[in-house]
């Protein structure tokens, strides 16, 4: 199959880089998205996200015909989908939150009014186990004329494969053609047939297995990843208890040969690694008990983080012949979700800034070069600051994100918090 067209459904931070990156290779691309504004912007040679090099290539791919945006499916070869899933969490765990599938759902619906025999169907968005052959079940349904994996196997009209990203926000571009690729067919030649579309653009190598250990594989990357800064977190909370520098502790015990401690901060943050991890849980929440409790460590750091922030107003008030709270400004050095990005969704800083500006008499002064406020709404009360004018009239540092702005300024560390331990 040489693959003439491809179709990518969803256009947000995974579909339109994979869209234009395969667009790039000189492929016909299509990309459906369910909003007129994205499709407008793209078909105008323009991008509604921020990630590097992404807008050159869109512009480029626009320009050759290679890539055109639509509201509306039509008939392809190949149809990816880079919908979201959310897992919707309640604010008490124990109320049973759902992963919500339902833009996988109406994706599969939408393709099986145009599915021919020959075609290929690969689902790219983080998911529950199982949800592949879910796919292939939706798919089939009102088309009793095709055949499908999960019921006739290697026999089928259709392939039916998941394939995750795995890509770093801000590194999509080179990621996504140098990382290996993990190919889960429901059936053998699902994984066969799905490797082919991506030795279109791919790098790195592609690594066959099923479907529900793709899932599984993907969901498994970060639950890990949020183990390991659980670990580093509560670590942080042990060694403040017991006067050790946690930063210089992690750097000694990474010297030995087979430990690779990461590093503490103020939460975990991002749409992946504080979400993916309750998939798991979901599905196994008997067993689920190590993942668990490492989304609770990381989800109660920032409140840890402000009960010390409270602590070191009330010795600065103390020391300060009894300063009113009120004439106390916390700077607070960060608000993105990780170093080096503008993204503030699901921000453990900018979480920790709302929370001190709502529960603290003191001033709270919000500093992040990174990121702008024109119609943000996450950030419609926040008052932004240029660094240097925050620093002057600074009496307590709150450092929250590592920024490499923040590496080198002069600060007072007697009246400064640093949760990434930069100035260690
Ligand atoms: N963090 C720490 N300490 C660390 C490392 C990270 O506190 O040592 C924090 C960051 O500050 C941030 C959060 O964790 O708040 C997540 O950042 P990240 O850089 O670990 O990951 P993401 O969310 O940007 O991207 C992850 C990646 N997954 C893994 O590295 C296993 C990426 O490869 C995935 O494609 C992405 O999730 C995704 O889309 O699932």
């Amino acid at each position: 199959m040489s693959f003439k067209k491809i179709s990518v459904i969803g256009l947000g931070y995974i579909g339109l880089p994979t869209a234009s990156v395969i667009a790039s290779k000189g492929k016909r691309v299509i990309g459906i998205d369910i909003s007129k504004d994205i499709v407008e912007t793209i078909n105008e040679g323009n991008i509604h996200i921020i990630e590097p090099k992404l807008d050159k290539i869109v512009k480029n791919v626009v320009k050759s015909g290679n890539l055109k945006a639509s509201t509306k499916i039509e008939p392809a070869d190949v149809f990816i989908i880079t919908v979201p899933t959310p897992f919707l969490l309640s604010k008490n765990d124990l109320e049973d939150p759902k992963p919500d599938l339902s833009f996988i759902k109406s994706a599969a619906k939408e393709i099986s009014t145009v599915i021919k025999k020959g075609d290929l169907v690969i689902l790219e968005s983080t998911s529950p186990v199982g949800t592949t052959e879910l796919l292939s079940l939706w798919l089939s349904e009102s088309r009793d004329d095709l055949t499908f994996p999960h019921v006739d196997g290697d026999d089928s009209d259709i392939r039916v494969a998941y394939c995750p990203e795995r890509v770093l926000p801000g590194k999509i571009i080179e990621e996504l053609v140098t990382n290996n690729r993990i190919i889960g067919g429901i059936t053998k030649a699902c994984s066969s047939e799905a490797s082919k579309l991506y030795d279109i653009f791919l790098e790195g190598e592609c690594l066959l297995t099923n479907s529900r250990t793709a899932e599984m594989a993907k969901l498994t990357e970060n639950a890990s990843r949020d183990v390991g800064i659980a670990f580093a977190n509560e670590l942080s909370i042990i060694c403040d208890k017991l006067d050790i520098n946690v930063w210089e502790l992690i750097k000694l015990a990474n010297h030995h040969p087979r430990v690779n401690i990461l590093q503490p901060g103020p939460g975990v943050g991002g749409h992946c690694i504080a979400v993916d991890p309750w998939f798991i849980v979901d599905q196994a929440p008997e067993e689920a008990n190590l993942i668990k409790s490492a989304r609770k460590v990381n989800d109660s750091k920032p409140a840890w983080v402000i009960d010390r922030v409270n602590d070191l107003i009330d010795n600065f008030s103390k020391e300060n012949n009894i300063k009113p709270k009120s004439e106390i400004n916390i700077i607070c050095l960060g608000l993105a979700f990780k170093a080096n990005i503008d993204d503030v969704r699901e921000s453990p800083a900018l979480a920790i800034v709302k929370e001190l500006d709502s529960s603290s008499e003191c001033n709270i002064i919000a500093v992040d070069p990174h990121v702008s406020q024109p119609n943000n709404p996450l950030l419609k009360d926040i008052k932004l600051y240029d660094l240097d004018v925050a620093l002057d009239i600074a009496d307590i540092v709150l450092l929250l994100v590592d920024h490499k702005e923040f590496k080198d300024i002069a600060i007072n560390k007697k009246w400064a918090i640093d949760t990434r331990g930069i100035w260690k």
